[in-house]
C-alpha cells in the first residue's frame, strides 16, 4: 500500500515561502537565516559527537566573561562567524565569545544591511554532562551608512529586531525563530540533514505550572522574588499550585520547554549581581522577542524587556520570561516588596 509521505517543509522552503511578508525583500533576510541554518547543522555534528571525539575540556583559554572557555564554544563561534562572514548579508557580529564586536569587510558585505548579535553556545558548562545546549541569535538592520558595520549599530532597543531565534542541540535539535510574524520550530531530520517544520505558529499557554530559577540562590534574591517562590509552592488547587519547578541550568533548555509547556524563567537580580547575569543583546532580547510573539511576556521584573535601550555590548539584566499571567504575577510581588532594583 503506498502510504502517502506527510509533506515536509523544511527551512529554506518556508523562509523563502514566507519572504512575502516582508514589503521590498530581496531575499538577504532569507539568504541570512539559511546561513545560520546552515552553521547549526555543522555545529550540531560537533554537538552530538562531544563524547567521542577530544572536544570536550577547556580550550585553555577564558572568554570576555572570565568563564573557562570549553573547546565546543570555540568551534561554534568560529562556525557562525565564518557562515555569516561568507553570506555577504551580514556587515557585523557581537558574540559573547568576543569582547568587540567583528566588523565583516568583503566585496559583497559592502552594503550588507544586517547585522547579528550572537550567543554561539549558550549553557557550555553543561557540555560535558550531556544536557542541552543552545545557540541564540538577534539580527537588526544596521544604522550606520555602508562599509563594516559599527558598534553603535548595536545599541537598539529590542523593538527594533528583524528576526531572532534558537537553536537547542538535546534530544532532538531544533531552530525555533521569529520575523515578528509569529514563531515556527524546525527539527532536524538527520537523514536527510534538514531542518523541517515541526511546530507551526507556536504559542506558549497563558496558564503555566512551572516555575524555573536556581533557588539555590534564594537568601540573596529580593523580597519579591521570594514572595512569588512561595507563592508558586503554596497549595491552592484551584490555581494547579504547587506549580512544579524545573531547572535545566541551560537558558535555551529551560526556555524552549517553558515556551511548549507553559511556565516562567527567572534569572532575578541579586544584591551581589544587581543587574542579573544574563545578557541583554544575544540572550534576553531574542528570547523576549519570541515570548512575546508567542503571546507570553518579558521583563526585567518592571519594564520591558525589548524597550531596554542597550549601552553596552555585554550588558547584564534581569529576566522574567514566559507565560504571560506568570510574569505580570512576578512584577506584582516585585512592585509590592521589592520596588526598588536591589
Ligand atoms: P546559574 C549558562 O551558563 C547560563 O548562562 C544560562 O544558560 C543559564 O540559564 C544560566 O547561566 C544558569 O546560571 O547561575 O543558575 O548556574
Amino acid at each position: 500500500m503506498n502510504i502517502p509521505r506527510k509533506h515536509i517543509t523544511t527551512l529554506g522552503q518556508f523562509i523563502i515561502e514566507r519572504q512575502a511578508e516582508f514589503p521590498y525583500a530581496k531575499g538577504e533576510l532569507s539568504r541570512l537565516l539559511r546561513d545560520i541554518g546552515i552553521a547549526s547543522k555543522v555545529v550540531n555534528r560537533e554537538v552530538n559527537k562531544a563524547g567521542l571525539v577530544d572536544i570536550l575540556g577547556d580550550a585553555g583559554s577564558v572568554n570576555v566573561q572570565g568563564e573557562s572557555v570549553k573547546k565546543l564554544d570555540v568551534f561554534a563561534n568560529e562556525q557562525f562567524i565564518a557562515a555569516l562572514s561568507s553570506g555577504g548579508e551580514c556587515c557585523a557580529i557581537a558574540s559573547e565569545e568576543n569582547e568587540e564586536i567583528i566588523p565583516i569587510q568583503n566585496k559583497v558585505s559592502g552594503d550588507a544591511k544586517y547585522i547579528v548579535a550572537i550567543d554561539p553556545l549558550d549553557g557550555s558548562s553543561n557540555i560535558d554532562v550531556n544536557v542541552s545546549i543552545g545557540t541564540i541569535f538577534s539580527i537588526y538592520r544596521r544604522k550606520s551608512g555602508s562599509g563594516p558595520g559599527r558598534e553603535e549599530d548595536f545599541f537598539q532597543e529590542g523593538t527594533q529586531q528583524v528576526a531572532a531565534g534558537y537553536v537547542t542541540y538535546g534530544s532532538s535539535t531544533m531552530l525555533v525563530y521569529t520575523t515578528g510574524h509569529g514563531v515556527n520550530g524546525f527539527t532536524l531530520d538527520p537523514s536527510i540533514g534538514e531542518f523541517c517544520l515541526s511546530h507551526q505558529a507556536m504559542q506558549i499557554p497563558k496558564h503555566g505550572k512551572i516555575y524555573s530559577i536556581n533557588e539555590g540562590n534564594y537568601s540573596r534574591f529580593p523580597e519579591g522574588v521570594k514572595k512569588f517562590v512561595r507563592y508558586c509552592q503554596e497549595e491552592e488547587t484551584s490555581s494547579g499550585r504547587p506549580f512544579s519547578s524545573r531547572y535545566i541550568g541551560s537558558l535555551v533548555a529551560d526556555f524552549h520547554r517553558n515556551l511548549i509547556k507553559g511556565g516562567i524563567f527567572i534569572y532575578p537580580p541579586t544584591a551581589k549581581t544587581p543587574r542579573g547575569k544574563l545578557r541583554l543583546l544575544y540572550e534576553c532580547n531574542p528570547l523576549a522577542f519570541i515570548a512575546e510573539q508567542a503571546g507570553g511576556k518579558a521583563s526585567d521584573g518592571s519594564k520591558r524587556i525589548l524597550s531596554l535601550h542597550p549601552a553596552a555590548l555585554h550588558e547584564r539584566t534581569p529576566l522574567f520570561i514566559g507565560s504571560e499571567e506568570l510574569v505580570k504575577k512576578a512584577e506584582e510581588c516585585m512592585q509590592k516588596y521589592s520596588p526598588v532594583a536591589v
